[in-house]
């Protein structure tokens, strides 16, 4: 409660329970005699958004006021989870909630997981951006998030007969964490011509006219920091159809279906987060998406910025925009367009104003995933945007041909314009031309952008413009928030979570203490705890009994070939024909383990789907084989998603981040697992690569091959002779002899390995994987040494907070300083 005294805190839990009585009879319009658990979780998140209300207003009346510079982070997605818990957190006023509920009769906990998931983002890029904006709030940055209002967020999964199903994830239903705002609209254009118009002086101005016009509602989410009243703002976009495109001529003429048509068509534009991960289809509707984002934001930082009567070329001191990917990559045009077009900049004036504003950050090397659209798509969506984007490159390759004469070659390679059929503009190149950084998420991840995907552009602009930025995550949500038995364990030795919370690298105190035996005790029993209730969440949830005495092997993250969830799923059935082999005596003897597996498959990803199916298959056999019993259980738990992660990563003992060498750009789940207190099998790929060199390499099991390698490897299995791992031959003739049904369902997994290059290298790991794996059952076995593990890993994890990471953005990237509130109103 570091908030009492702050206007914004509750004066103790009687006032609490006076705002929750109010809000259900007044804004809920019930008696508190009729009020279940969802009414009581309406009432309280009502009753601590009033008291975020206050901080918010007073921190955005303080960045107005010091009119310093602010950063806004653009992204398609932001996975929050959900808020409510978090509020409570952050402002401090957890244990007034809980007393206050439990005198109303209800458990804070219950009222707690009443609250819908905030889902709109697919992974990773998605609860980074999330991460960011805890940290930005918690460290008192001045900055906005910009995102998209999804009226549909990720799919929600079901597993029927082992198969995935997607089912609508309609959210909105009841959401007390957003407040319309009907008066900040911006009217988007889309489609038209575009005609130019030369004044008396001669200069040349283009007008891009007609096409339709789409509204764009703005709905603001606070986000406040923890432990200081710093709140900062998150606005999404909502599209609706604009007051002259609604056709009330139609609508007079009874024409009504049509005319609710245009409206509806206007309403597409937010209606669905896109599914796909790491993956991109070109369509329009997503072009769409991000040019109406694009522009709403643009719109209103512009908008932001003129009120204080700068000049433009200061711009850039007041205003940093970070890319989250090429996603939102039409903002340099945009703005490159508003200046020349609408502002009346020249042409070079206005381009350093957009380079020094913008920075990209790059989350992927695979190919697929890069993102390209259609000169055409562009051409008839946004005609002057495609001349500024001519434009732009043309200034950009005449200067490459005025400092590499004699490199003919690189002219093509570097052009924003791909000369295929058709045409393509490419987003990356797009977005490194615009900007004054460019950043990959880990050391290895940036290394390998810098010398292959990028390595003209290093050339072109000197080595300095690319830059690495580890990624972090939040220990607010991902350990005190989701382990509160663990955060109190170590607040025990490493001082109040305010304080180390805020300074991760505090954590290095609980390593002093890795061999006091009540230390020790109380973080076996930590974990026990946390796996009684992960175990029994799969009880209730899948109706399997696993024993918390068993070692928890999880791997939870999208489906993907990269990620190698077949590799897993190959191991765990490897163990189970080992087991089958052996004596019952034999059996007793053995190391339980159960392999929990989550996580969702893009609907068109027909191999990923095909991996779900496997180890569902798998775990119908396998748990229900008298032979087994206890010795292995394998669990697919439904519907992976920010508040299931809260309940499995805590209970973990091993977790797997396995992606072929070069492929995973960092990861931040594998830092997650370990600031639990879990240890991770991986690949030297990522961030593992920095977890261990944090942690010591005696604390990770690292196997398989490394990224220089992985060409190499490929080239041999595509066309030397390419022998399948044995092991591996053996799973692979098990699958073929129908043990875990139809075999045909299978048979793309297999054949990928085995006759289509297995351009994963999931044969060529395997062995080391096994090995692997049995050195982690020989380690278990050593309960005193895994703790000894255990506890020294955490200890050493602070670096991967995303405090640090934003920091390094601040410093590095965008220039600028934290605004200290005023704690003394
Ligand atoms: C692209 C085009 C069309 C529709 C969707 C997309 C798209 C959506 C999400 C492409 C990629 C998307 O996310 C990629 C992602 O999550 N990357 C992960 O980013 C994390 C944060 O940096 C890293 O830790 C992961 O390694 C990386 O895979």
């Amino acid at each position: 409660a570091w908030l009492k005294n702050q206007a914004s805190g509750f004066k103790g839990k009687d006032q609490f329970e006076k705002e929750v009585v109010r809000h259900v009879e007044t804004t809920l319009a019930r008696s508190m005699f009729n009020c279940d658990e969802t009414a009581a979780y309406a009432a309280t998140s009502l009753a601590f958004r009033d008291r975020l209300v206050i901080e918010w207003n007073r921190t955005q009346q303080r960045q107005t006021f010091a009119d310093s510079k602010r950063v806004y982070y653009l992204s398609l997605e932001f996975l929050m989870g959900r808020a409510l818990d978090n509020a409570m957190l952050n402002i401090g006023e957890k244990e007034v909630a809980k007393s206050g509920l439990s005198e109303l009769g209800f458990r804070v906990e219950d009222i707690i997981q009443q609250e819908h998931d905030a889902a709109l983002g697919n992974g990773g890029l998605g609860r980074l951006a999330a991460c960011f904006l805890d940290s930005l709030a918690s460290l008192n940055f001045p900055a906005w998030g910009y995102g998209l209002r999804y009226r549909y967020g990720i799919f929600k999964q079901e597993i029927i007969d082992g198969y995935q199903v997607e089912v609508p994830d309609y959210w909105l239903d009841f959401n007390p964490w957003e407040f319309p705002r009907h008066d900040v609209t911006v009217d988007i254009q889309f489609y038209g011509n575009v005609n130019k118009t030369t004044d008396d002086s001669g200069k040349v101005t283009a007008h891009w006219e007609g096409g339709e016009t789409v509204r764009a509602v703005a709905y603001d989410v606070p986000i406040p920091g923890y432990a200081t009243p710093s709140t900062n703002n998150l606005r999404l976009w909502s599209s609706q159809a604009a007051s002259g495109e609604f056709d009330f001529q139609k609508f007079n003429s009874g024409d009504y279906e049509s005319s609710v048509g245009d409206q509806q068509r206007a309403e597409t534009i937010s209606a669905v987060l896109y599914p796909n991960d790491n993956l991109d289809r070109g369509k329009e509707l997503r072009l769409k998406q991000q040019y109406f984002w694009v522009a709403a934001s643009l719109y209103d930082i512009v908008r932001r910025f003129k009120k204080s009567k700068r000049p433009w070329r200061e711009f850039p001191d007041q205003v940093a925009i970070q890319l989250n990917d090429t996603h939102p990559t039409l903002a340099i045009v945009e703005l490159q367009r508003i200046l020349i077009d609408l502002e009346g900049l020249d042409w070079d004036d206005a381009w350093n104003i957009v380079q020094q504003t913008f920075s990209y950050t790059n989350h992927t090397v695979l190919p697929e995933a890069l993102e390209k659209w259609s000169v055409g798509l562009v051409q008839h969506l946004l005609p002057r945007h495609l001349q500024i984007i001519y434009d732009i490159n043309l200034f950009f390759l005449q200067m490459v041909e005025r400092n590499f004469p004699k490199d003919r070659e690189m002219l093509s390679r570097v052009s924003i314009i791909e000369e295929s059929q058709p045409k393509m503009v490419r987003m990356a190149y797009l977005a490194i031309v615009g900007s004054h950084k460019v950043n990959g998420v880990a050391e290895l991840h940036s290394d390998l952008i810098r010398t292959t995907i990028f390595k003209d552009f290093v050339t072109i602009f000197g080595p300095d413009k690319f830059v690495n930025v580890t990624n972090g995550i939040t220990p607010r949500r991902w350990l005190h928030q989701a382990n509160p038995g663990l955060s109190s364990l170590i607040a025990s030795k490493a001082g109040d979570p305010e304080h180390y919370l805020k300074d991760l690298t505090l954590l290095n105190k609980i390593e002093l203490s890795v061999n006091d035996p009540a230390f020790r005790k109380a973080w076996a029993e930590v974990k026990l705890a946390n796996k009684q209730r992960l175990a029994d969440y799969i009880k209730s949830t899948t109706g399997i009994v696993v024993s918390p005495k068993a070692l928890f092997d999880v791997q939870v993250k999208r489906i993907h070939e990269y990620k190698r969830q077949q590799m897993n799923i190959f191991g765990v059935i490897f163990r189970y024909l080992k087991l089958k082999s052996m004596s019952p005596e034999e059996r007793k003897k053995v190391l339980p383990r159960v392999s929990i597996f989550g996580g969702k498959a893009a609907p068109g990803y027909w191999m990923a789907k095909q991996i779900i199916h496997l180890i569902n298959s798998v775990g119908s056999v396998v748990n229900n084989d008298p032979d087994i019993g206890d010795a292995l259980k394998v669990i697919f738990l439904e519907d992976y998603n920010v508040s299931k992660a809260e309940i499995i990563i805590p209970a973990s003992d091993i977790s797997e981040h396995i992606s072929t060498a070069g492929t995973e750009a960092s990861g931040t789940s594998n830092m997650k697992f370990v600031l639990n207190g879990g240890l991770i099998i991986g690949t030297c790929d990522g961030a593992n690569i920095e977890i261990t060199r944090e942690i010591g390499e005696e604390n990770i099991f690292l196997f398989g091959n490394l990224a220089e390698d992985v060409d190499d490897l490929r080239h041999k299995n595509t066309y030397g002779d390419h022998k399948i791992d044995p092991s591996l031959d053996k799973v692979f003739n098990v699958i073929q002899s129908g043990t875990f049904g139809n075999a045909q369902d299978f048979q793309g997994m297999v054949s990928a390995v085995r006759e289509h290059g297995d351009f994963y290298l999931v044969s060529d790991d395997f062995h080391s994987y096994l090995e692997t794996q049995e050195l982690v059952d020989k380690s278990y076995a050593d309960q005193e040494l895994w703790i000894t593990k255990c506890i020294t890993s955490v200890a050493r994890m602070g670096f991967f907070s995303s405090d640090r990471c934003i920091n390094e953005y601040a410093e590095e990237i965008w220039n600028v300083e934290p605004l200290q509130p005023d704690t003394n109103n």
